[in-house]
């Protein structure tokens, strides 16, 4: 069977969510680097493979996969154990609630597209590009938190990791970056620490696949 190739940016967190589920997967993976900050997203020969020019992308089972909830959706009917997203249809739709709150209404609005577009033609500078980052993360954050409460275990749902912590995780890394303070979220911490400890999220963290890295 061929490798799946993922194109990826190691900054990248809707990336890092792919990575991070592949390795929960226990597939082997080649990575090919598509430097957003030089634009390769756009470039003729990566709209070929991905005509939104994003990433991550992923080549496997002779399918060109796109979407990173969709990859791991994909992922997940392909390779059952471990689950990602539990098959109780009511505890499926809660995850998929917390993970969709991260990937829908937080993502979108702070991706570098969106800061690019802020900045050019709409002419806001660092600051207030930075206040618009937080802000958005802070209310998608408050709203995850209370989400998770009721039933976040060590994981932001349960005892084991699920969709919705491979989207957390890369969240808070983000939000770390753009120094949110994160203490008004203390499940959401707590859930992130405890699968920062598991290999498979350690593994796909940034610096661990950062160019050099
Ligand atoms: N909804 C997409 C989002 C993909 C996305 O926004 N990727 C970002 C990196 S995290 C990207 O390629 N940005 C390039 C750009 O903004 O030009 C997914 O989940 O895969």
């Amino acid at each position: 069977m061929t490798e799946p190739i993922l194109y990826d940016y190691w900054r990248s967190s809707a990336g890092y969510r792919v990575r991070i589920a592949l390795n929960l997967k226990r597939i082997a993976y080649e990575s090919v680097a598509i430097d957003l900050l030089d634009g390769a997203q756009r470039s003729d020969d990566y709209r070929a493979r991905n005509p939104q020019g994003l990433v991550p992308m992923l080549e496997m089972d002779g399918l060109k996969l796109t979407q990173s909830l969709a990859i791991i959706d994909y992922l997940d009917a392909s390779i059952r154990e471990p689950r990602l997203v539990p098959e109780d249809a009511g505890e499926r739709a809660h995850v998929l609630a917390l993970a969709l709150t991260v990937a829908c209404d937080i993502h979108p609005l702070n991706n570098l597209r969106v800061q690019r577009y802020l900045k050019d033609p709409l002419g806001h500078d660092e600051a207030a590009r930075d206040t618009w980052y937080r802000h958005w993360v802070r209310e998608g954050l408050a709203a995850l938190e209370a989400l998770a409460v009721p039933r976040a275990g060590r994981f932001l749902f349960g005892d084991a990791p699920t969709l919705a912590d491979i989207c957390l995780v890369p969240q808070l890394y983000n939000a770390r970056r753009f120094d949110v303070a994160l203490d008004d979220y203390p499940t959401l911490t707590a859930a992130d620490a405890e699968a920062s400890r598991l290999n498979p999220f350690a593994a796909a963290h940034p610096n661990r696949v950062a160019p050099g890295g």
